[in-house]
């Protein structure tokens, strides 16, 4: 008798609690996507020919735990070849770069710099259709919540009409075009620059300086501030101290200054009512930072140190060079 239970609720909750196929997850999507208001003909384009992108998730997982130091980071994403390029595109695209830069207050160079990181400027964006890769992601389930909310993003964008269905390609991720945006922060700021209805953040130059720049300008950007600097330590700092320091948001330069700390040069501080942030991206061997404002600006496009300083790096060695 209580073996035959057993078999019943095995039975039961099998059939309750069994994963869907993609196939059928598929269906739920497309049906949440109709209860949301849209068209049967826009989901029958957006998710035709979708399939289980098996990369996307073996990709999702090995993500490589942070294992290299800053100084190797920076070498491989910020090499000079690049520089040298990113200087040379500054160049070929001033006259556009100086518009957006006056229209949105944001300093060309960081447009540069970040378009640089994000898809080499412009040359790898990507060859994952967006809707597979969303869906195979959502499926997989370790953040459905999250891929869900970029996929019926993403059927915004074509609804809008923005792209065509088979050019609608991104990472693994679903970062799309050449500012690799996310579908979501598309819908947030992606910038028609050229006035011809589309956001063109795949093909158009002007749309996509311009949407990293209208990104960066509603998310606190101050076109008269830079980022912030290297600077060399006190003397005699010892690690746990320096973790202390790192974790007070309310110190002005000034009061960095009386504690010791410089420029990386050696010498003083700009005498600057600023307040500035220390950030150890490794430890107190390693290159150290004062960051300002436009650095935490820089953080909500992504969160990682690493990226923040490869970005920013890039855009100083674009700004000395231009004086
Ligand atoms: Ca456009």
């Amino acid at each position: 008798m209580r073996a035959l239970v057993l078999i019943i609720v095995f039975l039961f909750s099998s059939t309750i609690f069994a994963k869907p196929t993609f196939e059928e997850y598929t269906q739920q999507l497309k049906d949440e996507a109709k209860a949301l208001g849209y068209s049967d003909a826009l989901i029958e384009r957006a998710f035709d020919g979708i399939t289980y992108r098996k990369r996307a998730v073996r990709a999702d997982k090995n993500q490589p735990e942070r294992k290299i130091t800053l100084d190797d980071y920076l070498a491989t994403r910020v090499p000079d070849w690049k520089v040298k390029q990113a200087i040379d595109i500054y160049q070929e695209n001033k006259e556009l770069l100086d518009r957006i830069e006056k229209h949105f207050n944001v300093q060309a160079r960081f447009i540069v710099a970040l378009w640089g990181n994000e898809s080499n400027f412009g040359k790898i964006t990507g060859k994952f259709p967006v809707i597979s890769a969303l869906a195979t992601l959502a499926y997989d389930g370790r953040r459905e919540a999250l891929f869900k909310k970029e996929l019926f993003s993403a059927l915004q964008i074509l609804k809008e009409g923005h792209i065509s269905p088979d050019a609608f390609l991104g990472s693994w991720a679903g970062a799309m075009g050449q500012s690799q945006f996310l579908p979501s922060s598309f819908l947030n700021y992606a910038y028609d620059f050229d006035q011809d209805g589309k956001k063109d953040i795949w093909g158009n130059k002007a749309d996509v300086f311009a949407s990293i720049a209208n990104y960066l300008k509603n998310e606190g950007w101050d076109g008269s501030a830079t980022w912030g600097r290297q600077v060399r330590l006190p003397n005699g700092q010892d690690g746990a101290t320096l973790a202390g320091l790192s974790k007070d948001k309310s110190k002005t330069l000034q009061q960095w200054q009386t504690l010791g700390f410089r420029k990386h040069s050696g010498a003083d501080l700009p005498a600057r009512n600023l307040k500035a942030n220390l950030i150890i991206p490794d430890d107190e061997n390693g290159r150290v930072y004062l960051v300002y404002n436009n650095f935490q600006t820089l953080m909500r496009w992504n969160r990682s140190l690493y990226f923040g300083v490869a970005v920013s790096y890039l855009a100083d060695r674009i700004k000395f060079v231009r004086e």
